[in-house]
């Protein structure tokens, strides 16, 4: 790894600040906070900072619907704080990555307001407004258009009606985006993560799209998803934001429906448009036909062979990353693992399975620890506006409430967003916290963990150490062994006369799975014998 891309043996650690520390007891996650926690991620040994959004916002998607770029919301600080809080990541020797969230703004961004306040205003083209709506339908249900009163059209938003999207057809868009980018460089961020990023280029006819049985709508997803400019887009914003800097940047774009082959584009160096993508395929396996809120089992067989894929995809040209959840997603755990019995252990499994594949890790605050997902107890305890907006379609085209619970309990939002779980009565905040803590904070907890051997968090930090010190872990090729075997997760890596090989059942009956060389790591203490539930084994030859 040449110096200019160190982002390919970092580990970035996702801070999601309402609900990481609070400082001032309002319930609320806060700069100050995170700031006061730098002590515990470095003794984790993550490299990198990724900031969920803390711009101005109305919040009405926790910060994804910022009304202004260059301002901390109130909530979460001020750019003093902010400065002090980059200051002191850097004098650490980590970097930080902020949230680029340009599809769309808020609704109160000037921009918009501008923009709705005459069909003559210069930003009336800065948004996507039409006379009539095509049949598309929004990521947060609904219809992705909002009509608007006073102006008499309708504008697109893909998320809520709060974040209208921006028209990046409209070059004084993108270079006022290109600006701002800029403007977070000079004040010494490390790089991007970009929101949506794949869905900037619409298809300029808005064509509806084929209709969703069931429902009023219409699937704009491949009129939207992989726009004919999106391409264009990125080069001409990586040229413009980061050309001529000495600095290197670590940038990822989040990017639903991704396929392995536009991956490759995307990520390939020299095309010049991003490091690596987040892709969607492994946490939409047990989505069923109609999407999230359908469950569906997941199958470790097509887990493995769609891991396998992208290692394989992105092994010659691109680069990948490595993710189990984020704020959106459910926990790893409760998800891929077993959160009761073998909770421990199956969370060091699974931190293991992603950690030694080839390509950068993200771990998700709280991850580190095994925490789990959270039962609401009723819709009154959702907060989350993607579950709420669910609950009232559902609801509306007759599911039961019963029935709308359970999938928000399965796969909603807030199951990722309760706070971190610092201590035994909790230890984020003095006041009463924006949503209430996973009662499990009395055993599943950092103060229980750090420092304590056989850990998830030990583990998770021996992880990281690992591919800090073994060139393989971080350049080696990837071949999956025994891919149609139900238990078993096992693979090998290569590189320059090394061979790791990564073997875990996902399970919990015993399961022989001999492997040569020196052990390496595990989560049991002697590796003997077959593999005992969620036991995850590492070995080495040289
Ligand atoms: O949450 C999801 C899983 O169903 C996705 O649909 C998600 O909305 C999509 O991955 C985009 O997510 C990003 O943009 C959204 C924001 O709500 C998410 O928090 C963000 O990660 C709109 O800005």
């Amino acid at each position: 790894t040449s110096n200019a891309e160190w982002w390919r043996s970092a580990v970035v650690y996702q801070v999601y600040p309402r609900s990481f520390a609070d400082s001032d007891g309002d319930g609320i996650g806060d700069l100050l906070g995170i700031r006061s926690r730098l002590d515990y991620l470095q003794n984790l040994d993550v490299d990198v900072i990724w900031l969920s959004p803390i711009y101005c916002s109305p919040q009405d998607d926790n910060g994804y619907d910022i009304s202004d770029y260059e301002a901390i919301d109130p909530v979460f600080g001020t750019l003093d704080d902010f400065d002090n809080l980059l200051a002191d990541v850097h004098s650490r020797g980590m970097k930080l990555v902020m949230d680029l969230v340009v599809n769309h703004t808020s609704d109160e961004h000037p921009w918009f307001v501008e923009s709705a306040s005459s069909r003559e205003n210069p930003k009336r083209d800065w948004y996507v407004w039409r006379d009539q709506p095509n049949n598309w339908e929004s990521f947060f249900s609904g219809s992705a258009w909002q009509w608007h009163d006073e102006t008499e059209q309708h504008f697109l938003h893909l998320f809520s009606r709060k974040q209208p999207d921006l028209n990046w057809e409209n070059g004084d868009v993108r270079q006022s985006i290109y600006a701002m980018m800029r403007w977070w460089l000079d004040r010494g961020v490390d790089g991007f993560r970009m929101d949506v990023i794949n869905l900037i280029s619409k298809d300029p006819g808005l064509p509806n799209g084929k209709p969703i049985a069931g429902t009023p709508f219409g699937d704009g997803f491949p009129h939207f998803s992989y726009g004919p400019r999106v391409h264009e887009y990125l080069q001409e914003m990586n040229e413009s934001v980061f050309g001529g800097r000495s600095g290197t940047y670590l940038t990822v774009g989040e990017m639903p429906g991704v396929t392995v082959e536009q991956a490759q584009r995307f990520t390939d160096p020299a095309r010049g448009e991003v490091n690596m993508v987040f892709q969607f395929e492994h946490v939409g396996l047990d989505h069923g036909p109609s999407g999230k809120w359908e469950a569906r089992t997941l199958d470790l067989v097509e887990l493995k062979e769609s891991m396998a894929k992208w290692q394989q995809g992105l092994g010659d040209v691109g680069w990948n990353s490595l993710y189990w959840n984020n704020h959106d997603q459910p926990r790893a755990v409760s998800r891929f693992g077993d959160d009761g019995e073998h909770r421990e252990k199956s969370a060091q499994a699974l931190g293991a399975i992603l950690h030694l594949q080839r390509g950068t890790p993200f771990v998700y605050q709280g991850e580190e620890l095994g925490m789990t997902n959270v039962h609401a107890l009723s819709i009154d305890h959702v907060s989350d506006i993607e579950s709420l907006n669910f609950y009232q379609s559902a609801l509306a085209a007759g599911t039961s409430q019963e029935s709308a619970m359970a999938s928000i309990q399965r796969i909603g939002r807030d199951n990722a967003r309760t706070p971190m779980q610092w201590g035994p009565t909790g230890g984020f905040s003095d006041g009463e916290p924006w949503i209430a803590l996973n009662p499990n904070t009395t055993v599943v907890n950092a103060a229980a963990q750090v420092g304590v051997e056989g850990s998830v968090f030990e583990f998770y930090r021996t992880l990281i150490a690992l591919r800090h010190e073994v060139p393989a872990v971080v350049h080696g090729d990837f071949r999956l062994v025994e891919p149609l075997h139900p238990t078993l997760f096992a693979f090998e890596r290569r590189f320059s006369g090394t061979l790791l090989t990564v073997a875990a059942n996902f399970g919990t009956a015993p399961l022989s799975y001999p492997i040569a060389g020196e052990w390496l790591l595990g989560n049991y203490e002697q590796a003997e014998g077959p593999l005992r539930p969620w036991e995850v084994r590492i070995y080495r030859q040289d």
